[in-house]
């Protein structure tokens, strides 16, 4: 357990607008105290409310206007404070105080968030998740606006409102809420060719985490980190879980929307409140500038990674959450990132999709927070104090002092003065730009399924059979049959077996595609430039994998321990000991909410009962030792609650620990104990059986006996 009770420089700076009710009276906005907070003024107590009760109006009119937008995109999130720690200097590479001195902390605040759904949808839609962090420097606040996976669907900013209505609920009906499984997103994506590589990460399990903390971060575009001398490298930012990557099943997934929909809200919130912080290992990959045109595919080219086997990603810093926050609406809702927040030694790249983004955030803000000051907002204030000769506007909280607001001045001294570039002055990177003004997409962008193969090809058996399901469910949804046909047909360019199993699924064919590309030059020949099956230079990349994944590690996880009267105290006790040993977290399911008597004479107070929750809440299952607790669980008011239990943690590939006593459980379930080969049923006979268990917890899955566990003993 860590200290929860962290503060650094923003945190100090927040504290100073915050208030607290407690042995307070009860005010109006104007501080007048309240006498009755009960009853409006009225002309007799049967009498009309009378429009002099200022209270009311007050109360009334707050609470009318209580809503702002929700975001366009990526409106439902979670977020939290924390710190980002520098193990390594980046200094030959960057001006950037906060990547040149090692140790150097810099507070941060990370807002987690999925992308097509409302502000109260689930949290496991199967969708991208945005991993957005503040890094509140102290040259101004970096924001590194990032998601969970490495790609985008589309290379130009143009496409973005396109992109967004298709996957968003259809316009007409307002159906389906947090979902791409419907007919406008799957048109839009068939006539898409650019979108097959990202299309490849959201069919993965990568669309559907186990939590936050099991999640990667990508900064997707190509920057720039320049340094002192102006030297400029391409840079690839990442954020790899020390947790490792993890994610549910899509049965589960789709299970958890209705059981939990908070499910990764309430992981986040509870692992920090625990002090289990969420850690991050922060990479960079580095390419010089000079290596611009050494790859197979444009560095500019948002729906292209840069294979980890061809440039290492090398760790330089930790990211850590360790803190919620007081107030989701101030803090979470609050926040405003903007890929344009930068500080000097990082730059832009020419990648047309960021271009546009550049834009897009300060925009929205405008909208979505009601004005130019949203700057002022606690949350997104800076922790160097701002100075220039911006002025008022509505909700301006400073107070600019003096008769000056221009600049250059002498009545004020001339102040604020610029900065030079020793004084930490912003200098954009002096480069060459010139061309036709033209709108077109470079015939370097034209490759559209090389990547995508890569990506298929990287993955291991379960994780190829996940993605082909994961396409089938979706393409079941489309009523429109040309789509689904046109969909399997833009497979064959990825892989010939999953095009055609899908069609199979899904009812249609695979046909030879042309594509009238739209994003070409004006004057050039489409069939010279349609991009068709072809091969990545790197053909495999084991980074692309979970399978590859850390599984170290059971920390966070977890564990619910199923138990009647009569379960075996000192088994119970031994079992959890060694599980908290390792920062796993144990709850007890009961029959009911009432303590259950274990065999020492006292009692253990549950945390869930066998109907007020389910298995997949859980990462693994005890069926706690003894006869006893055996056959309550057993009895018939129970048996199919405890069964259910049991056969759905068995149907999710899951770690399940049979105790003393439990034979006729596992007996009437579907775990086969055939051979007793599968290495995530343990059994009290086992040779250390909490070892093998704290062992298959760790492994997350045994995804590779999927099939076997899902076709019954
Ligand atoms: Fe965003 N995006 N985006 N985006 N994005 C927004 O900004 C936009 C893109 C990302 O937790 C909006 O404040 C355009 C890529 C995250 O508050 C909006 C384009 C990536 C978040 C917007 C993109 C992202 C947003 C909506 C294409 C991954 C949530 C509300 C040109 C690198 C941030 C808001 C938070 C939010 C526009 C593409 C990540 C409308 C125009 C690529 C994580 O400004």
């Amino acid at each position: 357990m860590k200290d929860n009770k962290p503060t650094n420089e923003k945190l100090n700076q927040l504290e100073e607008h915050m208030t607290s009710n407690e042995n307070e009276k009860l005010t109006t906005n104007q501080g007048l105290k309240i006498n009755n907070n009960q009853d409006s003024l009225k002309a007799g107590d049967r009498g009309p409310t009378l429009l002099e009760d200022f209270i009311l109006r007050e109360k009334i009119t707050h609470f009318d206007h209580e809503r702002i937008p929700e975001r366009v995109v990526h409106a439902r999130g979670s977020g939290a404070h924390g710190v980002f720690k520098l193990t390594k200097s980046l200094a030959e590479y960057t001006r950037a105080n906060f990547l040149s001195e090692v140790g150097k902390e810099t507070p941060v605040f990370v807002r987690f968030s999925t992308v097509a759904g409302s502000r109260g949808s689930t949290d496991l839609a199967r969708d991208v998740r945005g991993f957005a962090v503040k890094f509140y420097t102290d040259e101004g606040n970096y924001d590194l606006v990032a998601n969970n996976m490495p790609v985008f669907f589309i290379q130009d900013a143009i496409k973005f409102p396109d992109l967004v209505h298709a996957v968003k609920p259809e316009p007409h009906n307002e159906i389906p809420q947090a979902q791409s499984a419907h007919d406008t997103f799957w048109d839009f994506i068939s006539l898409m060719p650019e979108s097959t590589h990202m299309i490849m990460w959201l069919m993965s399990d990568r669309a559907i985490p186990r939590s936050f903390s099991r999640m990667e971060g990508f900064g997707v575009h190509t920057f720039k980190l320049i340094n002192d001398e102006g030297k400029a490298h391409f840079v690839k930012f990442h954020f790899k879980p020390k947790l490792g990557v993890h994610s549910v099943a899509w049965d589960e997934a789709q299970r958890i929307s209705g059981v939990d929909p908070d499910f990764h809200k309430r992981d986040l919130w509870e692992s920090i409140e625990n002090g289990m912080f969420p850690e991050w290992d922060f990479g960079v990959q580095l390419i010089p500038e000079e290596d611009e045109f050494k790859y197979d595919f444009d560095l500019l080219d948002p729906t292209k990674i840069v294979p980890e086997e061809e440039v290492p990603v090398q760790l330089v810093g930790t990211l850590t959450l360790n803190k919620n926050p007081e107030n989701f609406f101030a803090e979470t809702e609050q926040i405003a990132f903007h890929p344009g927040h930068i500080v000097p030694g990082i730059d832009f790249t020419n990648d047309p999709l960021l271009q546009g983004r550049l834009f897009s955030y300060t925009d929205t803000q405008l909208i979505r927070l009601g004005g130019p000051n949203f700057h002022e907002i606690p949350i997104n204030r800076s922790v160097n104090t701002v100075h220039n000769n911006q002025r008022d506007g509505y909700m301006r909280q400073q107070i600019a002092k003096g008769k000056v607001s221009y600049e250059p001045n002498s009545i004020g001294g001339g102040c604020p003065f610029q900065a030079m570039m020793k004084e930490g002055g912003f200098v954009s990177q002096e480069s060459r730009v010139s061309g036709a003004k033209v709108r077109e997409r470079s015939t370097s962008f034209v490759d559209h399924y090389s990547q995508a193969k890569l990506f298929y090809n990287s993955q291991s058996a379960p994780e190829k059979m996940h993605l082909q399901n994961a396409l089938i469910f979706e393409l079941s949804k489309v009523t429109i049959p040309e789509i689904r046909e046109r969909m399997v047909s833009q497979l064959a360019f990825v892989d010939k077996d999953l095009a055609s199993k899908v069609a199979a699924k899904v009812g249609v064919e695979v046909k030879e595609l042309k594509f009238p590309n739209q994003s070409i030059p004006a004057d050039a020949d489409p069939s010279t430039l349609q991009s068709e099956e072809r091969e990545p230079n790197t053909k495999i990349s084991e980074a692309l994998s979970m399978q590859n994944t850390i599984k170290d590690t059971i920390m966070g996880r977890k564990i619910g321990f199923i138990m009647g009267d009569g379960a075996d105290a000192a088994a119970i006790n031994d079992l959890q000991t060694k599980l908290e040993a390792e920062n796993a977290v144990v709850e007890i399911i009961g029959p009911s909410m009432a303590p259950v008597k274990v065999n020492d004479g006292s009692s253990l107070t549950p945390k869930h009962s066998l109907t007020s929750n389910s298995s997949v809440s859980f990462d693994a299952l005890y069926i706690a030792a003894g006869e006893n607790s055996t056959k309550e669980l057993l009895n018939p008011e129970n048996k199919q609650h405890a069964l259910n239990y049991i056969n759905e943690a068995y149907k999710h590939c899951k770690a399940i620990y049979f105790g003393e006593g439990t034979e006729p459980l596992y007996m009437n379930s579907n775990v086969s104990m055939k051979d007793h080969i599968d290495p995530a049923i343990v059994i009290a006979e086992d040779e250390n059986p909490s070892d093998k268990f704290i062992k298959a917890v760790a492994n997350h899955r045994v995804w590779d006996l999927e099939i076997e566990r899902n076709a019954r003993k």
